[in-house]
């Protein structure tokens, strides 16, 4: 990062790649959904992602999107300004989820043909995350398969909580899980939907992404814990979006209230906690010093992984401005008030270094 040796390494961060962009393009008014700005077409195209986002009739629909959403140059311009040496690029919220069956099979496999692609090309600097359909586990399944054996510049794999509609403890998903595990490919765990929605109103997005977003990973997380899916894919390895959401705060009363329930407590091997440590990482998209370090005291300085949520959250004067990004300086800021130099560099670069495999720059 700014301050560090070898740059930091973001395992936070999208690209809604030029494939991906058409199929947004060729949806209007299905939601999400690319237009181009009705008041002025030589404007930024806008784009509408979140549910209510096109029935405010007082603003322009939706938000602009531009370059920063789907350009590799402007990935590559974002992380020289901010220090940032590697990116471990995913497709952004809501993946293939709105897509009929085969063609979301169909377009997972371009897509990550297309990542591979760009990752290749980028001199060491950027990896991804590949997207699966996950509407077809079988067909998910021969995907990661495939990757495994020969796109190296695949990480693993990014999934929202949806599965294949019923959710991440659907058991259509154990063969998913168990070639995950086989291959070590880590899932990045990521919200869409939001969790307690209806009490958001009024609020713009901020209650949303605040709230309604960490907790959607929290409650995904933790049916999938209670289903025993870490006691039968004892390698299956997570990353969780936003620090875990709010898990690393509720673990001790996830614990307590599943010792408490006797019949649950018998179906799984270990207690909650057990599964947050062995099982899962996190990344450090939490923005405050205490948030981090109570990650730290409960999992140990070893599973964090410096993230940034690019192009998302950009500053007022423009994603493509000069300006430094506000929510990736205060990311910073967050990690720099940690007290131990080895804890800073293992979470901006050493983590994921180790746990993905990536080569860090000269
Ligand atoms: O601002 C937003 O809508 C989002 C989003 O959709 N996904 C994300 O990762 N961050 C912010």
């Amino acid at each position: 990062g700014r301050n560090y040796d070898h740059g930091s390494i973001d395992v936070h961060t999208h690209c809604y790649l030029p494939r991906y962009m058409e199929v947004l393009r060729n949806r209007h008014p299905n939601v999400p959904y690319v237009i181009p700005d009705p008041r002025d077409s030589t404007l930024d195209e806008r784009y509408v992602i979140l549910p209510g986002e096109d029935n405010d009739p007082t603003s322009a629909i939706g938000r602009p999107i531009g370059e920063e959403y789907f350009c590799v140059k402007e990935k590559l311009r974002y992380m020289d300004r901010h220090g940032i040496a590697i990116s471990v690029m995913s497709l952004a919220n809501p993946w293939l989820d709105f897509l009929p069956k085969d063609d979301a099979v169909a377009m997972s496999t371009l897509l990550n043909d297309d990542l591979q692609e760009i990752s290749e090309d980028s001199k060491g600097r950027l990896y991804g995350f590949a997207t699966l359909a996950t509407q077809d586990p079988i067909a998910a399944c021969k995907e990661v398969e495939r990757l495994a054996t020969s796109q190296r510049m695949i990480k693993g794999v990014i999934l929202g909580t949806s599965g294949a509609g019923k959710g991440l403890d659907d058991p259509a998903l154990e063969p998913l899980y168990e070639t995950l595990a086989k291959h070590n490919f880590p899932v990045f765990l990521h919200p869409h939907y939001g969790l307690g929605n209806e009490h958001y109103n009024n609020t713009g997005h901020s209650l949303f992404l605040a709230l309604g977003f960490p907790f959607e990973t929290t409650m995904a997380i933790s049916r999938l814990i209670l289903s025993g899916a870490f006691d039968r894919h004892t390698n299956l390895k997570f990353l969780l979006a936003h620090a875990g959401g709010t898990l690393p705060f509720l673990a001790g009363r996830l614990d307590s209230c599943v010792s408490g329930d006797h019949e649950m407590c018998d179906k799984l091997m270990h207690p909650p906690t057990y599964y947050m440590k062995k099982n899962f990482y996190y990344d450090s998209v939490i923005y405050t010093t205490p948030a981090l370090q109570s990650v730290i005291d409960l999992v140990g300085s070893d599973k964090l992984m410096y993230g940034t949520d690019n192009p998302f959250f950009p500053p007022k004067e423009g994603a493509r401005s000069d300006a430094e990004w506000p929510s990736t300086a205060k990311n910073y800021d967050a990690i720099d008030g940690l007290e131990d130099e080895s804890v800073r560099n293992a979470i901006v670069y050493g983590n994921a270094s180790n746990i993905l495999g990536i080569d860090l720059l000269e």
